[in-house]
């Protein structure tokens, strides 16, 4: 049987360089060809901090068409929106009652959002807390083999495995055991402003964050900006020399070269920006064509959608159905 992946894209902010090429672009030029693959925009997820309701829609939007722009197809796989499938919301609720409270406060994700919302003088919303049951659930419903994320991700999916494991040594084999995958290079993009954090689509100031919509002139002004270390050389060095690091993964993630090697290739940091500048450009100029063609043509993408819900569904139900079952939940007849 071919193998299942799942993977998702929460609708939290315009999409970044960090998710082209720490998940997207591996979805495209090697997940949808070998596996029977799922990609969602987990709007769900996207409620779990302070939100604005018409800018999680507009966003959640604007992910499916930027996916399907980046090369998405959906006559190999399976493009949804989260929300219109509700196995997920279904089988969260059976996760929930197979986690425990302790393991998911000592989410690292949790712990570090909780203290930065309660410093803002913010509450945080109990699903800040239980948001990785979900993300079990969307991994769970479709018995995925295999889940490629980056790695700010993949102690949730060690959970999720934690939570199949126990599920069926309890109940009964219900759940395939899935597991984390992360692409080669570039597994973590860091923000050009600051190379100590990752370049993350929620985050407040843009002026390090590449998203993949920004106009080419301002994509050269943040690469030319970016915040470099200390000393003159070019050494690839990611400990001491996180800035100089960050762009030598990026131009290594455009250009196939290793980042190493191309540390030897530059005597300046304005060279070595200039190039990663262009090859970041040249790297989304065919996403950004294709994302103005299917924007003029929306009825096309809410029809992928539709169709990928419905896809999605047929998969997912059985598998939530034997879990109501095994945990003993009398079926509706
Ligand atoms: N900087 C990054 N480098 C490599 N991979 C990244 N991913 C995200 N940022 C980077 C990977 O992209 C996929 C989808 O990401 P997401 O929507 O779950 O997270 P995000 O873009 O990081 O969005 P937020 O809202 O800004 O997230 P938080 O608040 O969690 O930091 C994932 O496979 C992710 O690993």
């Amino acid at each position: 049987m071919m193998k299942r992946i799942f993977s998702g894209i929460k609708p939290t902010g315009h999409l970044t360089l960090g998710n082209y090429l720490g998940a997207l672009r591996r979805w495209v030029e090697a997940d949808q060809h070998q596996a029977d693959a799922l990609f969602s925009v987990v709007d769900l997820h996207a409620l779990t901090v302070d939100h604005d309701p018409a800018r999680v829609r507009r966003l959640s939007r604007q992910a499916a068409t930027l996916m399907l722009a980046a090369g998405l197809d959906p006559a190999l796989c399976t493009v949804f929106v989260q929300s219109h499938v509700d196995e997920h919301a279904r089988l969260s609720y059976i996760l929930e009652c197979t986690a425990t409270d302790g393991e998911l406060r000592r989410m690292i994700q949790y712990k570090e959002k909780s203290v930065r919302a309660r410093a803002a003088g913010q509450s945080v919303r109990l699903s800040l807390l239980t948001y990785p049951v979900l993300m079990a659930a969307d991994i769970l419903a479709y018995g995925a083999d295999e889940v490629p994320v980056g790695e700010d991700q993949t102690q949730h999916v060690e959970l999720t495995r934690d939570l199949a494991v126990r599920f069926n040594q309890r109940y009964g084999h219900t759940f395939r055991i899935p597991r984390a995958t992360q692409p080669p290079v570039a597994a973590r993009v860091m923000d050009l402003q600051d190379p100590t954090s990752k370049m993350g689509k929620s985050h407040e100031s843009g002026a390090g964050i590449i998203y993949l919509l920004d106009e080419a002139d301002v994509v050269r002004k943040k690469i030319m900006r970016a915040v470099t270390d200390s000393g003159q050389d070019v050494e690839y060095h990611p400990g001491s020399r996180p800035g100089v690091a960050n762009l030598l993964e990026i131009l290594s993630a455009c250009t196939g070269r290793n980042p190493k090697e191309l540390a030897g290739v530059y005597e300046s940091y304005g060279a070595l920006k200039k190039d990663t500048a262009e090859a970041v450009l040249e790297l989304l100029r065919p996403i950004r064509e294709r994302h103005a063609e299917l924007v003029a043509d929306p009825g096309h993408v809410d029809e992928v959608l539709r169709k990928g819900a419905g896809r999605a569904r047929e998969m997912a139900r059985p598998t939530v159905d034997a879990a109501y079952r095994a945990i003993g939940l009398l079926p509706a007849g």
